[in-house]
C-alpha cells in the first residue's frame, strides 16, 4: 500500500515535470530586462537596480559621437529599433556616427556581485549596403571582454549567420547588410566563467572606411542567467521521463 502511494506520488511528479512547459527547456532569469528597466535616454553613467543587485553602466571614449536614430534622441536609449525580428522586445540601442574611422565608445558594465552564466543577445551586427570604402560607408565592429576580480574572462559568441558576422577572438565584425527587423545580425554572447564586469567596445573596422564613416547602430538585449532550477528540472524530466514511459508501457 505504502509503495503504491509512493508510485502514485512519483507519477504525479513525473506528469508535472513532463507537462510543465518550462520544465524541460533551458529556462533563464532576466537580470536586466530592458522592457522594465529604469533607463534615462542618453545617460552616460547610470545604474539599473535589479534583483541581482545594482548594475552600473558607464560609457567612455568618443561619447560625443553617440548619435540619435530617427526620433530616438541621443543614444544610449532603450527602444524596439534593433531587436531582430521581435516587435516588442526592447534593447539598449547604441548608435555611433564617427567622424574618423578610429573612433569608438566603450560601455563598462559593473555588477554588484559575480554572476555565472550571464548572457545576452546582440542585434544587427552588420555593414552598409554599398561595400565601398567611400565616405558614409560603415560597419559594426564590437569587442567584448569579461572580468572577474580584474582578471580577463573571455567572451564566447554564438553567431546566428556567419555570412553576416565574423567572430575572431573577442571581436565581432559585421560584413554584410542586415535589415533592422531581421535576425541575420544576431549574436548570442556568453562568458567562459563567472564575471563581475564586462566591457563592450563599439567601433568600426579601421581600414574599411577612409573618412567620415556613416552612422551605424547595434542593439544590446536583456541580460539573463540560467535558472538554477533548470538543471534539476531538466534532469527530473529526463530521469523520471523514462520511469514514466516504463509505467505507460506496462499499462499498454
Ligand atoms: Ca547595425
Ligand atoms: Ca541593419
Ligand atoms: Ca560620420
Amino acid at each position: 500500500m505504502k509503495k503504491t502511494m509512493k508510485q502514485v506520488g512519483l507519477s504525479l511528479a513525473v506528469l508535472t515535470a513532463v507537462l510543465t512547459p518550462g520544465a524541460a527547456r533551458a529556462a533563464s532569469i532576466k537580470v536586466v530586462d530592458w522592457n522594465t528597466a529604469n533607463w534615462t535616454g542618453g545617460g552616460l553613467n547610470q545604474t539599473v537596480n535589479t534583483g541581482f543587485g545594482n548594475i552600473g553602466f558607464n560609457f567612455s571614449g568618443d561619447t560625443s559621437r553617440l548619435a540619435s536614430f530617427g526620433s530616438s534622441g541621443r543614444t544610449p536609449v532603450v527602444n524596439t529599433t534593433l531587436n531582430g525580428s521581435s516587435s516588442t522586445e526592447k534593447t539598449l540601442h547604441l548608435q555611433l556616427d564617427p567622424t574618423t574611422a578610429n573612433q569608438s565608445v566603450t560601455m563598462t558594465t559593473t555588477l554588484d556581485r559575480a554572476l555565472e552564466g550571464l548572457n545576452f543577445t546582440l542585434y544587427d551586427i552588420d555593414k552598409s549596403d554599398d561595400n565601398s570604402t567611400s565616405k558614409g560607408s560603415w560597419n559594426d565592429l564590437v569587442e567584448i571582454k569579461g572580468f572577474l576580480n580584474g582578471q580577463l574572462v573571455n567572451a564566447n559568441f554564438n553567431v546566428l549567420d556567419p555570412n553576416n558576422v565574423v567572430k575572431s577572438g573577442s571581436t565581432l565584425n559585421g560584413i554584410k547588410s542586415v535589415g533592422n527587423d531581421a535576425d541575420g545580425g544576431n549574436v548570442k554572447v556568453g562568458f567562459g566563467g563567472a564575471i563581475d564586469s564586462f566591457q563592450l567596445t563599439f567601433k568600426q573596422e579601421a581600414n574599411l572606411v577612409n573618412d567620415d564613416p556613416g552612422s551605424h547602430g547595434i542593439g544590446i538585449g536583456s541580460f539573463a542567467v540560467p535558472e538554477p532550477m533548470t538543471m534539476g528540472g531538466t534532469m527530473l524530466a529526463l530521469g523520471l521521463g523514462s520511469y514514466f514511459k516504463k509505467k505507460v508501457g506496462k499499462n499498454a
